[in-house]
């Protein structure tokens, strides 16, 4: 819907980025008489980000009209045979036809399905319904198990609902101590920097856990330098301080909560030095955060991927919850826990079916009710919906051990994201048949049977939940590349010709009204919530039940939690190491991450010319101490070898990481892929995998 019209007939729509969970506010700048988008501005009126965007979203339309566009589904036999370009009736019916050969041959769950967090809330919903009643396996997931995983398990256990921030991005200026745990915001999430700012000007202290100094360290006045892999003992400790100290809230503990006696006794002998021998974090500092955090008249504590990408992240959240709910800083403006959600429907995409264990709506796949709920809307017997089915990792483990001899991607690119990478891509390269949908060729589309092209987001509307839970609309500014259909037209026409009702919408909104409907009643529910009402009110918060309702920007106001009881759940959590330490052979530990110009895979980053010219080849990050024992200065070249792999690439030598640490952006795929080195041990909780730390020795390459 064209916000309005300009001379020389440009048109300007408003629109969000496509990548990261601020979903920027824009203005695309429309040509329409040649279908062109030729620029865009930032709009200032929507409400998370005012205008303010990352070096990456000002150069997203490059993507929109860029020349390596996919247009044309293509097929092949076998992934060494030379691709055909085929119409889509000819490649809609040879994907039919291989799912069901591979179902034939290997039965209904040798298919899997891999979805993503970039999809809108309409795509990732009927990916599900597909994947349940079309192809009728259980074995569907995401990418959002590497991302969001553990601090969602944490906060449903804890909270009974999993909103990444219960409270809208602009309260974080209101606390007057934040404490932002493995959370590199300068780089992943620009504008959220200015509301740092705010909150200092206001007289916020804000402190950070990172095993690195980061560009965040100038909105942060200290940093506990943690070793990679410890920060469960941080939060321990944290809550052992303010119980020594009789710091406890203990009005809101007896009022709001249950479960505190156990999780006072298992932090007894978690004292600040415990913590340090563990964390390298000095007792002191930590004593000091707990103060600053129980005596501030407002606190927040912000978790990102640092101490979630662990083998116990989920209990690692769960240990930082229960400090929060200890010192009662929860349920009011400037005060509570929150994640910072990753990808641009990072929350979306977990509400809504793509996910094995879950229904729409952030309903349970093995709950009685909520299955009759489901098929009520979806007008299916219960007993069509299968049950729970494999996480991410654990499909793509499957496919190594070929249990999972076929697999739908879409939107995700798991040859380069996936731990333990040289298996997986063995694994898949194995595959009966692998079907792909992007609008980029990647390293995932190179191994693929059939590749169906798609829109970007600039050619078909659709929503997205951004990192506060606001629902917000993605319009649509051009038309497609001629027939190319967006990934939920895919989904449908598949299921036509897997002879599956249930699928025929006619457009976005008509998908999203379904799932408006299906998620009635649920823990997201989104009844209320339509495009109209989004357009009007620059987005809408769930949950939303019904079409008078003005959503919900804040939960738990006055200390009401989501449990059946009403109240929040400590949990007693209890320290264990890193499932790979450091040792004889492989002295130091490998921690990865982000750089500003880079976005994930860098499927759509590398082909942006001002954002490839600033990154364009990977390196790690050393401390000159480390440096100068392998002999090695900026530029030159090592050798970094894991249990699992190796690679060489370049050094950038720096005094602000830790010297028993090395870090390495995550966005090259092929020999510099540093996921070729990384654990694919799984937190049991949240079968996240252990990005966040392995084991390496380094040696320099002459
Ligand atoms: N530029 C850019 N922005 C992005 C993305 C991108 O690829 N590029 N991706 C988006 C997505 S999907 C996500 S999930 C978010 C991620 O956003 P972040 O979580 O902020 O990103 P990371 O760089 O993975 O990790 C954050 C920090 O954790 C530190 N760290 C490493 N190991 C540990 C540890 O053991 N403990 C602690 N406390 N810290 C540790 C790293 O040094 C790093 O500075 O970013 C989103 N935004
Ligand atoms: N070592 C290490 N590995 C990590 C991480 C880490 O910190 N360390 N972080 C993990 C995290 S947090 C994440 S989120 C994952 C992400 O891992 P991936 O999902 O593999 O990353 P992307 O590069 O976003 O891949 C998305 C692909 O889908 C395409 N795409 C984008 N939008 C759409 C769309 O709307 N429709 C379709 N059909 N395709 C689309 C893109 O072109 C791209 O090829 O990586 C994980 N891997
Ligand atoms: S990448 Fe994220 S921060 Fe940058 S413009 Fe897009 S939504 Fe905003
Ligand atoms: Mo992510």
């Amino acid at each position: 819907m064209p916000l309005r019209v300009l001379p020389g007939n440009l048109e300007k729509i408003k629109t969000h980025c496509n990548l990261c969970a601020m979903q920027c506010g824009f203005k695309l700048w429309v040509e329409p008489r040649n279908n062109q988008v030729i620029g865009l501005e930032g709009d200032e009126e929507f409400p998370t980000t005012h205008g303010l965007m990352c070096v990456k979203g000002s150069h997203s339309t490059q993507q929109i009209h860029h020349a390596d566009r996919l247009v044309r589904p293509r097929i092949r036999e076998t992934n060494t045979d030379p691709w055909t370009t085929v119409s889509w009736d000819a490649a809609l019916d040879f994907c039919a036809k291989k799912i069901r050969a591979v179902q034939d041959r290997h039965g209904r769950s040798a298919m899997a399905v891999f979805g993503g967090g970039a999809l809108t809330n309409e795509t990732v919903y009927l990916l599900g319904k597909w994947a349940r009643l079309a192809v009728k396996t259980p074995h569907v997931d995401y990418n959002g198990r590497y991302c969001m995983s553990s601090a969602a398990a944490a906060q449903n256990r804890a909270f009974g609902v999993d909103r990444g921030l219960p409270f809208p991005v602009s309260d974080i200026s209101k606390a007057k101590f934040i404490l932002l745990i493995g959370a590199n915001i300068a780089e992943c999430l620009p504008p959220l920097v200015d509301v740092f700012k705010e909150a200092r000007a206001a007289g916020a202290l804000v402190y950070t856990v990172d095993p690195r100094r980061t560009e965040t360290a100038r909105v942060a006045d200290k940093n506990l330098a943690v070793r990679p892999g410890t920060d469960l003992a941080l939060g321990m400790a944290l809550l052992q301080t303010v119980i020594a100290e009789n710091r406890v809230d203990e009005k809101f503990v007896r009022a709001h909560t249950t479960g505190f006696e156990a999780a006072r006794l298992a932090v007894q002998a978690a004292t600040p030095e415990w913590a340090e021998t563990i964390t390298g974090v000095d007792a002191d500092l930590i004593r000091e955060t707990a103060r600053r955090f129980a005596s501030a008249p407002t606190a927040m504590l912000l978790s990102s991927r640092g101490p979630e990408q662990q083998s116990k992240g989920t209990e690692t959240v769960l240990s930082f919850i229960n400090f929060v709910l200890a010192t009662g800083k929860i349920g009011c403006p400037g005060s509570g826990f929150g994640t910072l959600t990753g990808q641009g429907n990072g929350q979306g995409g977990r509400e809504h079916g793509q996910k094995a264990d879950q229904l729409p709506g952030y309903r349970k796949i093995d709950h009685p009710a909520h299955r009759r709920e489901v098929a009520a809307v979806w007008g299916v017997d219960e007993s069509e919906i299968p049950g729970p089915g494999l996480s991410a990792s654990e499909i793509l483990r499957a496919v190594a051990d070929k249990k999972i001899r076929g697999l739908f991607v879409m939107g995700s690119n798991p040859v380069v994201s996936a731990p333990d990478v040289g298996r997986v891509r063995a694994g898949i390269e194995k595959l009966d048949f692998l079907a792909v949908t992007d609008f980029f060729p990647s390293e995932t589309t190179e191994l693929a049977h059939v590749v169906f092209p798609t829109t970007v987001w600039a050619e078909s509307p659709g929503t997205m939940t951004n990192l506060e839970g606001r629902v917000i609309l993605r319009e649509k500014a051009v038309d497609p590349p001629a027939g190319l259909r967006p990934d939920w037209e895919i989904l449908c026409d598949l299921a036509e010709r897997m002879g599956v009702s249930g699928f025929s919408f006619r457009s976005a909104e008509n998908v999203f009204d379904e799932l408006r409907r299906v998620s009635q009643g649920g823990i997201a529910d989104y009844s209320g919530i339509s495009y109209d009402k989004i357009r009007q009110e620059k987005g809408v918060h769930w949950p939303c039940p019904s079409e008078t309702h003005p959503g919900t920007p804040r939960l738990f106001l006055d200390g009401r939690f989501w449990r059946e009881d009403g109240k929040a759940l400590f949990h007693a959590v209890h320290y264990r190491p890193a499932a790979e330490e450091p040792d004889a052979e492989y002295p130091y530990r490998l921690t990865t991450g982000r750089v500003l110009e880079h976005y994930l895979t860098g499927n759509q980053t590398h082909r942006i010319p001002p954002l490839e010219s600033r990154r364009p080849a990977p390196w790690v990050e050393i401390h000159p101490s480390l440096a100068g024992k392998i002999g090695v200065v900026t530029d030159g070249k090592i050798r970094l070898t894991s249990r699992r792999g190796t690679v060489v690439v370049s050094v950038d030598v720096t005094d602000t990481i830790r010297p028993d640490t090395i870090f390495a952006p995550i966005h090259w795929g092929g020999d510099a892929c540093i996921n070729l080195l990384t654990n694919p041990v799984l937190d049991p909780l949240s079968k996240m995998p252990e990005f966040k730390v392995c084991a390496v020795k380094i040696e320099a390459v002459p």
